[in-house]
């Protein structure tokens, strides 16, 4: 990318409607705005892009958006579904959950496969674990395994600082990363260690006050000590489940889809019907009842997702009487049974 002499690379920190705030590489905050045309193409800079910027009086022209390697989305529960994204370029997503009534496999899979379909790389992080004992928490690692192929899993506890190390690997100059999970988990007590430590080190983002000097301000997006970027909205903490695609469920649920290439029916849902192989994997212990149960759940919040309510009653009375060849089927059926 060859920028003219009066354009720079930035990435934005902030974003609330039309107001951004982005960062130059010397990690000073800038308010920031767009160009007309791209408002007019409909092009809006979402926290963590890449952009060119031009550098004004008092703020930063942002002229393009550069592409995006990632895409963390949601979809509003508006009545439009109008997808939301809630950020861009994130390398790691850490996917926190505490090892107490938080721990939950199903809930983790539909996580797992938000960041997969984001195109960023996911990291469980199980937080919480004074409250367990070493042989609890190593039966809850290998549920994970079980479940997660490969995902690494870091666990925390708020009393043992040295377990902060373990994000070493992932906190490296250039990267940017996110937290999600439920509340009260335990994000922002880790974000905070993590922010103070090597506090000598870190470069903390400034912001210009307009009088040339810097102060530090409350941005969304934190400077590791390592260099790393920090992304921290409400949105992406609480980033949600709906919104996530077949080719990332497929991703997470590998064992299942190559479970169903033997199923006798290539439409399998993998309930009722005969020669069922994912079902057999059931019954012979090979599969976990609940691994299927939160399979076929996102795949039942898929196929709703996108539509509206009116469809989804319909698509649910259908997937009912499915068995007796839909609605129609049924009120035959009924017709017949009514004339004998
Ligand atoms: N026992 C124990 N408690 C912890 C640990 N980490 C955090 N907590 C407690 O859990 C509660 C919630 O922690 P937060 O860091 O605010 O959780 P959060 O995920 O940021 O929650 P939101 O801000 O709602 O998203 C607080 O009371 C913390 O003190 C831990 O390692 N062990
Ligand atoms: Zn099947």
């Amino acid at each position: 990318m060859r920028l003219k002499n009066n354009e720079n690379k930035y990435q934005v920190s902030l974003q609330a409607q039309d107001n951004y705030k982005a960062i130059d590489n010397q990690n000073n905050e800038l308010m920031a705005k767009l160009t007309g045309q791209l408002i007019n193409e409909g092009k809006r800079p979402v926290v963590g892009d890449e952009v060119i910027g031009e550098l004004q009086n008092d703020f930063v022209l942002i002229t393009d958006i550069l592409p995006r390697h990632s895409v963390l989305r949601r979809q509003s529960n508006g009545s439009k579904d109008r997808e939301q994204v809630m950020a861009a370029n994130l390398d790691y997503v850490f996917i926190t959950m505490s090892v107490n009534q938080d721990f939950n496999l199903a809930r983790l899979d539909r996580y797992t496969t938000l960041v997969w379909d984001s195109g960023a790389n996911p990291v469980i992080v199980l937080t919480k674990t004074d409250l367990i004992s070493n042989t609890q928490l190593e039966n809850y690692q290998s549920q994970i395994e079980v479940n997660a192929y490969g995902i690494p899993i870091i666990a925390t506890s708020m009393n043992e600082i040295s377990s902060l190390t373990k994000f070493d690997e992932y906190l490296v100059r250039g990267v940017n990363v996110a937290f999600v999970g439920s509340s009260g988990v335990g994000k922002s007590t880790l974000i905070n260690k993590l922010m103070n430590q090597n506090v000598e080190k870190t470069n903390k983002i400034r912001e210009d006050d307009g009088k040339g000097r810097h102060t530090t301000t409350s941005s969304k997006m934190h400077l590791l000590g390592s260099g790393a970027r920090l992304i921290d909205t409400p949105g992406i903490r609480t980033v949600g489940i709906v919104g996530v695609s077949q080719s990332a469920t497929e991703q997470t649920f590998a064992d299942i889809v190559e479970l169903a290439t033997q199923c006798k029916f290539n439409d399998c849902q993998h309930e009722a019907e005969p020669g069922c192989a994912v079902k057999a994997a059931v019954e012979s212990g090979r599969l976990s009842a609940e691994r299927l149960a939160s399979y076929q759940k996102l795949q039942h919040e898929m196929q709703y997702s996108g539509l509206s309510s009116r469809q989804i009653e319909q698509a649910k009375t259908d997937r009912m009487f499915k068995s007796v060849g839909g609605m129609k089927g049924f009120k035959n059926q009924v017709k017949n049974s009514v004339k004998k």
